[in-house]
């Protein structure tokens, strides 16, 4: 506890371990690893220009050319699909420009993002009605995400294939990745590999480990009285 240092997403993790008794002690402990990891840069978060950091909780990446980047869409839809690049183009296409904001505080001011809106590739496959989530898969093999079908079907949720006038880059996750507006930036997953519509949330690699599931700006892990 001595490391925990009294961020807001720290205290939350120790309030969360309060209930869970004797128990959960040693599980408590892992998560505010997790939580100090996230917080302190390390080997996997790079300075990178204007004001960005890299992200990565895997090592290496490996790379998906354009050429080669399918995109699986599954789950409670009419039609699965692996959508290419050239699929993804010939959707309607949305901009959105907005703050890029991690929950430990950097923020990068209006980016210019472009791709599909996730409610548009939804239609696409024809997401059943009754499907209350979507979940998310990076293709590094380790990091998740996901969010409920009314966040999901907001206009300013994207599947980026775009951003700052040009290609994602693969440090930035591309080909192709997330891009959700309205919450911090770990709901924004990198290397997108796989969107799979469900019947419930599940929570992402970071929410295991204590970020809030529902990530508003300004509105969640502890940052409540902060304005947004
Ligand atoms: N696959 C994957 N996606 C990820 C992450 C990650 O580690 N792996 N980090 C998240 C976090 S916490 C942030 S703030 C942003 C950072 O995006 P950037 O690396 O393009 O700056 O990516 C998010 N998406
Ligand atoms: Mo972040």
């Amino acid at each position: 506890m001595s490391s925990e240092r009294g961020t807001p997403v720290g205290r939350r993790v120790v309030l969360g371990m309060a209930g869970l008794g004797v128990a959960g002690v040693a599980v408590g402990a892992a998560v505010q690893r997790g939580v100090n990891r996230a917080l302190a840069p390390v080997k996997n978060v790079l300075p990178a220009a204007g004001g960005w950091r890299y992200y990565s909780v895997t090592g290496s990446v490996h790379r998906r050319t354009p050429q080669g980047y399918r995109l699986a869409v599954s789950g409670m839809v009419d039609a699965p699909r692996a959508f290419s690049m050239a699929d993804l183009a010939k959707l309607k296409q949305t901009r959105v420009t907005r703050d890029f904001q991690c929950v430990t505080g950097w923020r990068v001011p209006q980016v210019a993002w472009g791709g599909v809106a996730l409610r548009d590739l939804l239609d696409a496959v024809g997401a059943s009605g009754d499907a209350a989530a979507v979940r998310f898969k990076s293709f590094d093999g380790l990091y998740t995400e996901s969010l409920t079908m009314e966040q999901a079907r907001r206009p300013d949720v994207l599947v980026a294939t775009m951003m700052l006038g040009g290609a994602v880059t693969h440090d930035h996750g591309g080909p192709v990745r997330l891009f959700v507006a309205p919450m911090y930036g770990y709901k924004s997953l990198k290397w997108l590999g796989a969107v799979e519509v469900v019947d419930e949330v599940v929570a992402g690699y970071w929410e295991r480990r204590g970020y809030d599931v529902d990530a508003w700006v300004g509105k969640s892990n502890g940052r409540d009285d902060e304005p947004t």
